[in-house]
């Protein structure tokens, strides 16, 4: 992978590491940075040796918001296209092969938890901190933020933090499902690894078959979302993983999944 002036990416044995690193803005999201962001994950989307991604951001943000600098001459076509652009970047990571895991270490305000939330999985250190300041700016959440929180939490709570702009702490993430799970800030790296670890101990083509399921089905009815679940189940029994998968079962061993 090349190396990009805003990002960090280590592959460490299987699971990528992708760092948001502009600490001097808090790791706020210029265009730069967004467009590195869609070229890093490109290639990692295409990379079969990364199995799980955990997304992160450097120092004492994950990511500070949208740059507020850089949308403060924006005209509204301007707003427009770059909303759309970073919405396209978005859906990337939520739809990338592997499943993806934020990795929330500090600030994750505006399109910072609209980054968060168009990952798979949310993990929080208790020095996190989530808001969707945008109305106290003047502007409503662009990168997806009215569809994912409330999507995430439910209208009514996705609401009062859309309409009140308040900051809340990890706590208060994870107790209206924002989050998975809060941990130290020491715990927190190691707690996604070990969870990326078991994801990569099961059969992984499996993995990311759920992830397709879940979230085309999410966007559709029960009825369609069921039949689309029905196909995927049978791609993956013709696969070698679910051959070893079930023979370790009867034998009564560990499966070693082949990974396809
Ligand atoms: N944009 C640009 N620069 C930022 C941002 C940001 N979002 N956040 C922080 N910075 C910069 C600060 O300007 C400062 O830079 P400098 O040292 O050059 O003045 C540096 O980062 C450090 O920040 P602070 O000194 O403010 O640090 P504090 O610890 O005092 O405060 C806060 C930390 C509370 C996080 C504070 O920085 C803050 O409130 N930041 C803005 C948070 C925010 O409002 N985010 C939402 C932005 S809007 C958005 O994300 C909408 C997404 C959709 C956009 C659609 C586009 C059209």
């Amino acid at each position: 992978m090349k190396s990009f002036k805003n990002l960090l990416f280590e592959n460490q044995d299987g699971i990528g590491i992708l760092t948001m690193n502009r600490p001097a803005a808090l790791n706020a999201l210029n265009a730069e940075t967004v467009g590195e962001l869609g070229e890093a994950l490109g290639e990692i989307g295409k990379d079969a040796s990364v199995k799980v991604l955990i997304l992160t951001g450097a120092d004492r943000a994950f990511v500070a918001g949208a740059d507020i600098k850089e949308m403060l001459p924006m005209t509204a076509a301007q707003a427009q296209a770059w909303c759309q652009a970073a919405q396209g970047v978005f859906n990337q990571l939520e739809t990338m092969p592997q499943p993806v895991i934020a990795a929330i270490n500090g600030f994750a305000l505006g399109g910072g938890c609209e980054l968060a939330m168009a990952c798979d999985i949310r993990l929080a250190s208790d020095k996190a901190k989530f808001g969707k300041p945008e109305v106290s700016l003047g502007i409503i959440p662009g990168f997806g933020g009215t569809q994912r929180l409330p999507r995430l939490v439910g209208k009514g709570i996705a609401k009062e933090l859309i309409y009140t702009g308040d900051m809340i702490d990890a706590l208060e993430a994870w107790r209206i499902g924002l989050v998975n799970k809060v941990t130290t800030a020491e715990e927190l790296l190691p707690t996604a690894k070990a969870m990326a670890q078991k994801i990569m101990s099961r059969g992984i083509f499996a993995v990311q078959m759920a992830k397709s399921a879940i979230h085309n089905g999410l966007n559709t009815d029960l009825a369609t979302g069921s039949n689309y679940e029905a196909a995927l189940f049978g791609v993956t029994c013709a696969t070698e993983d679910k051959k070893e998968g079930m023979t370790a079962f009867v034998e009564k061993r560990k499966p070693v999944f082949p990974g396809k």
